[in-house]
């Protein structure tokens, strides 16, 4: 079984395997660490990866890129237009769901965001199971923190559909905080202060900064922020709209006008920034590039600095907001880690380094950081490797409500509940306390709509509670369902039952009597709903019971036995006793599975088709090779095996089958090159095994001169 960490980037995609006993990035069939985050479309097959980005020139309209930041968003939302502005592809509503028409196969086709992930995963997993010689299957992916719960269900659909098993969807600063932390042998014991680290991470599309503290065997984030607007691209932009506006001038073209010379001008203006991070000054030359017109400036860093200046300005306030959400100063933190291609920019670098006061650390690849946590993370999930326990303790990003319709048995009844907050521990779980005499639903949705990225639907998902009923006395049933912010960072929830109050008698343990802990114990249950992973206390004291008259009905009074004997005390207690379970029908945004099967059969067609077309491809190139191989070996090595009438008969279907190759088959199937193949060899054979009967011959008589 294979162990996969992803970094799903939307320029570049990184993948880690963990193998002996280490964790190693591997390359693509290029021999690259990282594989451009694009699928494109043919007339014969997909391109995928290193392929769509070979062909993207000439291949604009049906080439997709971006991926991951179309993922769960609808063609209407702000954000996908600007999207749009970096997919050369068009993008389209499907059912609610953008995606992108292309034209395939010769044909105009529609596929949703989710379908283009999960094409480009099925390259992924292609390559990783190509390097590993496995089956690939279980994977960790990353994906930006502010990702919501959509967002999140279309990646783990892709997944689904790719035939990829995702084991933890971890945010992208997260994973880097593992792959820092997972490796360190000195962390702060409990008792000692925690280390405190600060993760920047700002690649091709957005940035994000999560502080996190560190003790032995854990890694809690103490706070996430993003700019999700905010990385590489921008600045290529900036700079493609100030060379559109010079060039226009000085060679009076519009690039804007022309999509091939906006991509050009966009793949140049990102080389000419990687080399000013690095030098004060870079040049740019385009030849050709619009009306035979060749361009070429320069422009010096500075020039670059004020062209990002509005970016630039903005760059402190994920770093001020983190600190401020952790609670934390400046002094606090210990170590400022860079992560993401963009941290390269030395105007970042040192607007980053002046607001911490403190040296930046590089002592993680900065582009392989995250694929690399992610490997680390699904090391630990995975049951064929042992890995020392490692606890992530993530956050909640934005605060969830559950609402409900007005029990008609409760008049005052609240219709909704803050389940969880922001800040809040990830994963986590809370059990949630109904009073009800009839079947009922809950929606859970994002209880802050303004803070989620463009204009994202704050609804997560329908809960339909069934089973329920009054017992004999008509009274109330007592629901608990368990809502669980799970390890992909979704909503679920994943399970109801209920409870009865029962009267037991129990000894009164010793040490807690008339201490606090007593009193917990009480709240936990007066509480409208508990928290069974962190202690019954504070946040769960602070939300608003579901209501509360009925609650104090139930809550729990635990009192000491009357009787002052010297027997062992004992008090009543009442015990919410676990009676039966109540079936849960959850609506959400996940695809349904009947969609799900139609796409995972569709892209595994897609699989098949893009494998046959590759097939042929190497059978005529076989054959290509084959040919030339006899032509130049007839005269040679093989020239006294054969008869003159043998070789003018091989040169002559030598040639025949090269210009057949040149003619009608340069495009056709499989089968016909294998047999145009054997056509050959039926001629060239005899030949060649006269020769291999001779070497083999030279061979047997050195051995027995040396057995001699
Ligand atoms: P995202 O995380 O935003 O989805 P990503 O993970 O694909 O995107 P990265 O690979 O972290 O992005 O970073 C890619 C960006 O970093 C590109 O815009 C690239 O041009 C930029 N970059 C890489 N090297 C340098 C450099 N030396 N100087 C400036 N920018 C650089
Ligand atoms: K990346
Ligand atoms: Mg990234």
């Amino acid at each position: 079984m294979s162990v996969v960490g992803v970094d799903l980037g939307s320029l570049n995609t990184v993948i880690a395997v963990a193998r002996n006993r280490g964790v190693d990035v591997i390359t693509n069939e290029v021999s690259n660490r990282a594989t451009p985050s694009l699928v494109g479309f043919g007339p014969k097959s997909r391109y995928l990866g290193e392929a769509a980005k070979t062909q993207e020139i000439s291949n604009l309209k049906n080439t997709v890129g971006c991926l991951k930041r179309l993922a769960g968003r609808s063609l209407s939302d702000p954000d996908v237009q600007i999207e749009q502005q970096f997919v050369s592809a068009p993008l389209v509503d499907i059912n609610g769901q953008v995606g992108a028409e292309v034209t395939y196969m010769g044909k105009k086709e529609r596929f949703t965001a989710t379908q283009l992930i999960a094409m480009f995963l099925g390259k992924v997993k292609a390559t990783a199971s190509t390097e590993l010689k496995l089956p690939v299957s279980d994977l960790v992916m990353s994906v930006p923190a502010w990702f919501t719960d959509a967002q999140r269900r279309s990646l783990m659909d892709a997944c689904e559909i790719s035939g990829l098993k995702l084991l933890r969807l971890m945010n992208d600063t997260t994973a880097a905080a593992l792959g820092y932390g997972i490796t360190k042998t000195d962390l702060p014991t409990a008792e000692e202060k925690p280390r405190r680290v600060a993760f920047v991470d700002i690649g091709h599309s957005d940035y994000s900064c999560s502080i996190v503290e560190y003790r032995k065997g854990e890694l809690t984030i103490k706070s996430t922020t993003y700019d999700r607007h905010f990385g590489g691209r921008d600045f290529d932009k900036a700079l493609v709209d100030h060379f559109a506006h010079e060039f226009k001038e000085r060679y009076k073209i519009d690039i804007k006008t022309n999509p091939k010379a906006m991509v050009r001008v966009t793949a140049a203006a990102e080389k000419l920034k990687k080399i000013l991070s690095a030098n004060q000054s870079a040049p740019l030359s385009i030849e050709s590039l619009m009306n035979d017109i060749d361009v070429s400036t320069v422009m010096k860093r500075e020039q670059l600095e004020a062209l990002v200046a509005p970016l630039l300005n903005r760059a402190s306030v994920p770093l001020e907001t983190a600190l401020a959400e952790a609670k934390l100063t400046k002094d606090d933190i210990d170590i400022v880690e860079l992560v993401g291609g963009c941290t390269r920019v030395p105007a970042l670098k040192e607007l980053i380094h002046n607001f911490f006061g403190k040296p930046l650390s590089f002592t993680l690849n900065q582009d392989e950081a995250i694929a690399r946590g992610c490997a680390f993370s699904c090391a630990i999930l995975s049951p064929v490797f042992r890995v020392r326990d490692f606890a992530i303790h993530d956050i909640v990003n934005y605060p969830i409500e559950f609402t409900w319709e007005k029990s008609p048995d409760i008049p005052d009844e609240d219709t909704n509940l803050t389940v969880f907050n922001r800040g809040n521990v990830m994963p986590s779980t809370k059990i949630l306390t109904f009073y009800r005499k009839e079947a009922f639903n809950l929606e859970a949705k994002y209880a802050k709509p303004e803070m989620l990225p463009g204009k994202i639907n704050p609804w997560i998902g329908r809960f339909s509670v069934k089973g329920v009923k009054a017992d004999s006395n008509n009274d109330f049933m007592i629901c608990k369902l368990k809502a669980r912010l799970n390890l992909h960072g979704i909503l679920n929830v994943e399970q109801g039952y209920y409870v009865e109050d029962v009267e037991v008698e129990e000894p009164i343990p010793e040490e807690k009597e008339g201490e606090k802990k007593g009193d917990k114990k009480d709240a936990d249950v007066r509480t409208s709903f508990t928290s069974p992973q962190s202690p019954p206390q504070a946040s769960c004291e602070d939300q608003r019971p579901v209501k509360r008259s009925r609650l104090e009905e139930y809550a729990l009074t635990s009192h000491k036995a009357m009787d002052t004997d010297e027997k062992p005390k004992t008090r009543k207690v009442k015990k919410q006793v676990r009676k039966g379970d109540l079936p849960i029908v959850a609506g959400t945004s996940s695809l349904d599975q009947s969609l799900k099967d139609k796409d995972a059969e569709l892209e595994a067609s897609m699989v098949m088709e893009d494998k046959l077309v590759a097939d042929t491809e190497e059978k005529k190139n076989e054959l290509e090779t084959y040919i030339y191989e006899m032509r130049n070996k007839i005269d040679d090595q093989y020239s006294e095996f054969a008869s003159e009438d043998e070789k003018v008969k091989l040169k002559a279907k030598l040639e025949t089958s090269e210009d057949w190759l040149y003619d009608e088959g340069e495009d056709t199937t499989k089968a016909i090159y294998v047999a145009k193949m054997d056509e050959i060899r039926a001629v060239a054979g005899p030949i060649v095994q006269r020769y291999f009967d001779k070497v083999e011959a030279e061979r047997a008589a050195i051995r027995a001169a040396e057995e001699a």
